[in-house]
């Protein structure tokens, strides 16, 4: 045999191999798409992925959330004087302090306000495909006029009506999620040498306008997360992902029952906005094979609206007024029977959706706290589920 053929022929199969190889690595690994309406908590959910099971954030990626968290905060503050203004606390004490922020506020959404005349961006290089890190950020300076006189607020506010307050705000769609976190944590936001805690990156909120993905291990398999939120609004490229998927996560705000959309008068508020997407994706024809695992998200801002009392769930969804627990529902004995009521009343909505059509998939519901670490309970859980998922996917295959 001439040296020539030798080699060629060791060649090829050495691109046997790696072929082989990761076709082997392609069969091994669990590949989950995570769908949801906008703010429902898919981008957090990959986030604890890789604070629970992967390597977690480094100090760069984390100051990479430092204008975010603090838009965040802006935004709660705006929230805050807005539900203020309408006289839910005393106005006179603190007159100064609000007028310094509100000519702040005013700045800082002032789109030809970038100080420095460059916007920095965390989209300048390619994290955010691996490692869901905020998208293009202005930089954002604040004076310390603005922090004294925000800490002066939150200090007013948390002397008065704080619960109150702050449950006004949660029903207002601008108030992000994490707006009472941060707003605990001015102090810390304010330093120069602030580095945004795990807690701190799980509760910002920022629109994913970018196709993330997050891969990890656990227990010697492969798990690949992806989110298509950048391509939301191309139905057809995003479609084409569940060819090759083991199992959908399907993330719900359920919290969100009482927040009005204001351009939407199908759907009037953002829970039934994310049973409409769910019943939709249900029953497409590209579906029919996946299981569904679906996270009953945001369950601790739920719990405490419905325990509260202030926002009720038959306001929005008339029929909670007649339904009751189920026999099969699990509770601690310390857990308020109302709350409980609640989430498998939601529960069930999402039940009657799946089976209400004629289709050979199966959901999987799980209630979950996405900003919390216990959701790695609820994704150890899972692992069987899309164990068989996978199996049965390439059984098909
Ligand atoms: N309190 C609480 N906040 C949550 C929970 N899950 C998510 N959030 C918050 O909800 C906000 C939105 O979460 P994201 O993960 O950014 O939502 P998303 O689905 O990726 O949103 P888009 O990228 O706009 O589609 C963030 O501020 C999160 O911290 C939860 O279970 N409890
Ligand atoms: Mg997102």
């Amino acid at each position: 045999m001439s040296k020539n053929w030798k080699d060629m022929c060791k060649k090829v199969f050495q691109k046997d191999q790696l072929l082989q190889r990761e076709q082997k690595d392609f069969q091994q690994t669990y590949r989950l798409l995570v769908l949801g309406t906008k703010g429902s908590g898919k981008t957090t959910v990959m986030k604890q992925m890789r604070i629970l099971y992967g390597p977690g954030f480094t100090e760069w990626e984390r100051k990479m959330y430092i204008d975010d968290i603090r838009r965040n905060l802006v935004s709660s503050i705006e929230t805050l004087l807005t539900v203020w203004d309408r006289g839910l606390l005393p106005m006179d004490e603190m007159r100064d302090p609000r007028d310094i922020l509100c000519r702040a506020i005013k700045r800082a959404s002032d789109p030809s306000h970038v100080p420095n005349g460059k916007p920095s961006s965390a989209s300048d290089s390619d994290m955010q495909s691996t490692l869901a890190l905020p998208h293009v950020t202005n930089r954002l300076e604040l004076s310390d006029e603005f922090w004294d006189a925000a800490d002066a607020l939150w200090s007013f506010v948390s002397n008065h009506d704080q619960t109150n307050i702050i449950f006004e705000c949660q029903s207002q769609e601008c108030f992000p999620d994490g707006g009472k976190w941060f707003l605990s944590r001015i102090n810390k936001i304010r330093k120069k040498d602030y580095v945004p805690s795990d807690q701190d990156i799980l509760s910002v909120r920022s629109s994913s306008s970018k196709s993330m993905e997050t891969i990890f291990t656990v227990d010697s398999i492969r798990y690949h997360m992806f989110d298509v939120a950048g391509q939301r609004d191309q139905k057809g490229k995003w479609l084409q992902c569940f060819n090759n998927i083991s199992a959908i996560i399907f993330v719900m705000p359920t919290s969100e029952y009482d927040v009005v959309l204001p351009n939407n008068p199908e759907d009037s508020n953002r829970l039934s906005e994310s049973l409409t997407v769910f019943l939709n994706l249900w029953n497409s024809k590209w579906l029919t094979r996946k299981s569904v695992i679906l996270f009953i998200n945001k369950q601790d801002v739920f719990s405490a609206k419905i325990a509260s009392g202030r926002s009720k769930l038959e306001d929005y969804f008339p029929d909670f007024r007649d339904y009751a627990t189920p026999s099969y529902a699990t509770s601690n004995p310390e857990d308020n029977p109302e709350v409980v009521r609640a989430k498998y009343f939601v529960r069930n909505e999402i039940m009657k959706i799946t089976t209400a059509s004629n289709t050979q998939h199966v959901c999987y519901p799980h209630f979950t706290t996405a900003i919390d670490a216990s959701i790695r309970q609820v994704f150890d859980s899972c692992r069987e589920i899309i164990y068989n998922a996978n199996a049965q996917h390439s059984n098909i295959l």
